[in-house]
């Protein structure tokens, strides 16, 4: 009763704001754009992209978080929970907005200590979006899925597009049953949401937050802080990983691409670059030589051990022309030269 009497009031206090602000009408533009999770990983860098194709006044922002205009150039902002339906529904209409980048989302470690949470968080604000896509209050929609679909009973390396989806982890079932809602409203009812299966992504402007994978992330600031990194997963556990800008420029060629093109309306499978956390430390040591690293597995390493160590992508690259710029040297020297300025004292 408690939460929902909280949802009620941040419904009313944003109704009566939008109230107040009526003359809030953004520029006329092909497409009005709603990010949410805009202030995490992935969510800080496609707003940024977005608002340089769009125009910030056709881009809003939202997140749990206040505002923070060093981590967005988006032309509004609003803090929206995406499980709060009524709201999520007057902020779309509000903006009249007309593509949804539905970000919000627990990762794999986080999601195992949060089962319930996890699941709620990362499968009902999708289906809500459907919802309003199915009614026509919104035209497309891009949602994230992870390489995490994969599991039991598969090789592990260069996994297809099509093969069977036996996730061992909360994460990874929130996102196959993800997948399977955006078939079903495609299938059923047209609606165009599309989907990428991101492996591990690693960027430097914003830190990643309760992934498996986020050792890739870690690594580089500890590498430049200390010299050193105690890696949660073992030094010769390969996982599938993209630099963002490739993620970023992935997703806006899948978004862009003309939706006759689109054969794949679960999820489509983005392998990036395959590799292991001593592979990775000897790439940093090219740059940073007295590195040292030792590992200590912990409870993600099972996560890690279930997924695949590399992925066929090809799909992708013929259906949407998907290419890639940087390989694990380059990626490595544009961390460390952003994050030496980053981390200046
Ligand atoms: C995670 N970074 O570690 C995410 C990703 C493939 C892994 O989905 O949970």
């Amino acid at each position: 009763m408690f939460p929902k009497l909280i949802n009620f009031f941040k419904f009313a206090i944003h109704t009566l704001n939008s109230k107040k602000n009526q003359s809030l009408h953004m520029e006329s533009s092909t497409e009005k754009i709603l990010i949410t999770g805009a202030l995490g990983q992935i969510g800080t860098e496609l707003t940024n992209r977005l608002v340089a194709i769009h125009g910030k006044e056709n881009v809003v922002a939202s997140g749990l978080d206040r505002f923070d205009k060093n981590l967005t150039s988006a032309g509004y902002y609003e803090r929206m929970d995406v499980t709060n339906t009524q709201l999520v529904r007057q902020v779309i209409k509000e903006y009249e907005i007309t593509t949804v980048y539905h970000l919000a989302s627990l990762l794999s470690g986080t999601s195992e200590k949060q089962p319930l949470f996890a699941w709620k968080l990362n499968v009902e604000p999708l289906i809500n979006f459907c919802e309003m896509a199915r009614e026509g209050l919104i035209k497309k929609i891009f949602w994230p899925s992870s390489i995490a679909v994969f599991g039991k009973g598969i090789p592990k390396e260069n996994v297809g597009q099509d093969v069977v989806l036996n996730p061992t982890t909360v994460y990874g079932i929130s996102k196959l049953a993800g997948e399977k809602w955006c078939e079903y409203y495609f299938d059923k009812h047209g609606v165009d949401v599309r989907s990428i299966r991101y492996p591990g992504l690693i960027s430097w402007k914003t830190p990643a937050g309760g992934g498996t994978t986020d050792y890739a992330v870690e690594i580089y600031y500890e590498a430049i802080e200390e010299g050193k990194y105690t890696s949660f997963i073992s030094e010769n556990t390969a996982m599938p990983m993209l630099y963002m800008d490739d993620a970023i420029n992935a997703t806006l060629k899948l978004m862009e691409a003309p939706k006759e093109n689109i054969t794949v309306r679960s999820s489509y499978n983005l392998g990036g670059m395959s590799f292991t956390p001593a592979e990775l430390a000897a790439e940093i040591r090219k740059e940073i030589p007295e590195f040292k690293i030792d590992y200590k597995p912990d409870f993600r390493q099972a996560i890690a051990d279930s997924w695949p160590a590399s992925i066929d992508d090809s799909v992708a690259k013929k259906d949407w022309g998907l290419t890639y710029d940087f390989d694990i040297t380059e990626m490595t020297r544009d961390m460390i030269k952003n994050l030496k300025t980053k981390l200046k004292p």
